[in-house]
């Protein structure tokens, strides 16, 4: 059924944000928008409104990665929309909905010369599954309707719209169009039957499991396929906590050895790139299952891939009739090096060492993180250890910024966070060099009444940097930060609180402190300079 809505473009807007279950905006103040603000103001829609775009967009994706619904970012004409582009391209590779409306100078002048006026779809197609100026204010509806069902649709993603100024302050009537909501992609059944017969007959098949299961609402669909054909299971990205860390099936550490001994490597709903060896498993088979045909890879060839929803395909898995091998040895063999990794990493996590090493700060946070707290990644070395030694225990958990590794998620992803889970611990575990970025945005957190943790690893360098650049060339240059910096008092200088924590003893009383403290807290641990995350390749 249509509705008819009547008012200024902004109104507009709204209605069909709202019509399409967005249900806040983040944004940075400018006047090309603020008939978007007049709507939502007047609506008691939630506005939150940050201190740089970028963490405009990276609160909208935070949102749209935990709770997989559309986030929605605003931004004024020209710098607001520039300044927002490294958000939008995270969203991009991170398979994020996220909706961006922009601010345009107006159309009627165009090419005068007026304040803000440059064209943003050439800077932003790339990086968006759609971008539009809208030039007719009847025409809002419609296009916000349509941009918010591409976001959705499978393989997700950010969209781009842009309002020139007469636009979006016209007054009109228009049809408000009911979503279309999206279709399931129906895989094709005859892949799905080769990839379940090639799984089942395995000798020694791996499963691994990235964010488009959890976007795709498919954590239950790969357990039951896991444990029907009894493989064993290791995560990536939002993917992390789908199987819970006790479940026989759930594996983190024995990556190499699972890597290497198997003869069937299925991966699940995360790209071939580089963080799975492009792809290449040496001699394995490779099962790629994908959200949708785009998602296929283009750079190697996988025995079989099937596209379509993840929740059919895995539950197709799951009800395999065939055959299957016998995997308990494989699955026994597997749990002996991951219980011997756990057992290496337990004794880092506990380490009494003068300078502190990050291993010990992850000993400390799991003794305080509650099973569902969000925890946030944005760093280099510092974040490679969270990924080590945190273990997510449910879904939906765990941020990191994928892929496009951009620094600066950090008080952007923690307000989206902060906004779709009130009740929670949020964490935010944020290199030295990475607090440059966004920490300015703590000033909104503590406005708005958000209150979040900030742990920062502060080694005094930008670590993942520094130490392969003296690897390669035995200097380095511009990979030095101020040693044992107060970001603390920045954190009190902006309103809320924090302390310099030197003594692995002391750890665990500040962070206490910290979740208690009811306003955003920053503890500052003074970390080794000399530690250094061991890693294969050394370019990010
Ligand atoms: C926007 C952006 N700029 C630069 C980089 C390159 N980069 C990746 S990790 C890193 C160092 C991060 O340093 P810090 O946050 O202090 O963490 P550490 O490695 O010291 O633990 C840099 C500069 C990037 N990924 N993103
Ligand atoms: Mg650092």
């Amino acid at each position: 059924m249509t509705e008819r809505v009547e008012g200024h473009g902004g109104e507009l807007a709204l209605a069909a944000l709202r019509a399409h279950g967005v249900r806040e905006m983040f944004t940075l103040s400018g006047g090309h928008v603020f008939p978007l603000y007049d709507a939502a103001h007047k609506a008691d829609f939630p506005i939150y409104d940050v201190r740089h775009e970028q963490s405009a967009v990276f609160a909208a994706e935070a949102v749209a990665k935990l709770q997989r619904r559309p986030g929605l970012a605003v931004l004024t004409a020209g710098p607001g929309v520039t300044n927002g582009i490294s958000g939008m391209t995270s969203a991009f590779f991170n398979a994020s909905p996220v909706l961006v409306l922009g601010g345009r100078a107006p159309a009627f002048r165009w090419g005068s010369g007026s304040l803000q006026e440059m064209d943003h779809l050439p800077l932003v197609a790339p990086v968006t599954k759609h971008a539009e100026t809208v030039f007719s204010t009847d025409d809002i509806p419609r296009a916000v309707g349509a941009a918010l069902t591409a976001a959705l649709t499978p393989h997700r993603g950010p969209v781009f719209l842009d309002f020139p100024l007469e636009t979006v302050f016209s007054v009109a009537d228009a049809d408000l169009p009911a979503p279309s909501g999206v279709d399931a992609v129906e895989p094709d059944p005859d892949e799905v039957s080769r990839a379940a017969t090639l799984i089942a007959g395995a000798q020694r098949p791996v499963i691994i499991a990235g964010s488009d299961v959890y976007a795709g609402d498919a954590v239950a669909a790969l357990r039951e396929a896991a444990e029907a054909l009894q493989v064993p299971v290791f995560t990536n990205g939002m993917g992390r906590g789908s199987l819970p860390p006790e479940h026989p099936l759930a594996f983190a550490k024995a990556r190499r050895a699972a890597l290497s001994g198997a003869d069937v490597v299925v991966v699940v709903g995360t790209p071939l790139d580089f963080r799975l060896s492009f792809g290449d498993f040496g001699d394995a088979k490779v099962v790629h299952i994908v959200d949708a045909p785009s998602q296929r890879a283009t750079h190697v060839q996988p025995a079989v891939a099937p596209a379509g929803d993840l929740r059919l395909i895995l539950s197709a898995l799951a009800d395999h009739a065939g055959d299957r091998a016998d995997h308990t040895d494989w699955i026994a063999d597997l749990r002996v090096a991951e219980d011997a990794a756990k057992a290496r990493d337990a004794a880092e996590m506990a380490a009494e060492t003068d300078p502190i090493r990050p291993a010990r700060i992850y000993g400390e946070l799991r003794r305080a993180l509650a099973p569902d707290a969000i925890t946030i990644g944005d760093g280099g070395d510092f974040v490679s250890y969270a990924g080590r030694y945190l273990e997510p225990s449910q879904p939906g958990t765990w941020l990191d910024p994928g892929p496009y590794g951009c620094l600066g998620t950090g008080m952007g992803y923690a307000m989206g966070a902060r906004v779709s889970h009130p009740d929670r611990q949020i964490c935010v575990l944020m290199g030295d060099g990475a607090a440059g970025f966004s920490l300015m945005d703590v000033e909104s957190l503590v406005r708005q009444k958000l209150p979040v943790v900030i742990v920062v690893g502060n080694n005094g360098i930008w670590g993942l940097e520094k130490h392969p650049m003296k690897a390669m060339y035995g200097y380095d240059v511009a990979a030095d930060l101020q040693p044992e910096l107060r970001y603390d008092t920045v954190v009190s200088a902006l309103g809320g609180a924090g302390e310099t924590v030197a003594k692995a003893a002391d750890l665990g009383p500040a962070l206490k402190r910290a979740f208690d403290a009811g306003v955003p807290y920053l503890v500052n641990v003074l970390t080794d300079p000399t530690d250094a995350y061991p890693r294969s390749s050394n370019l990010a």
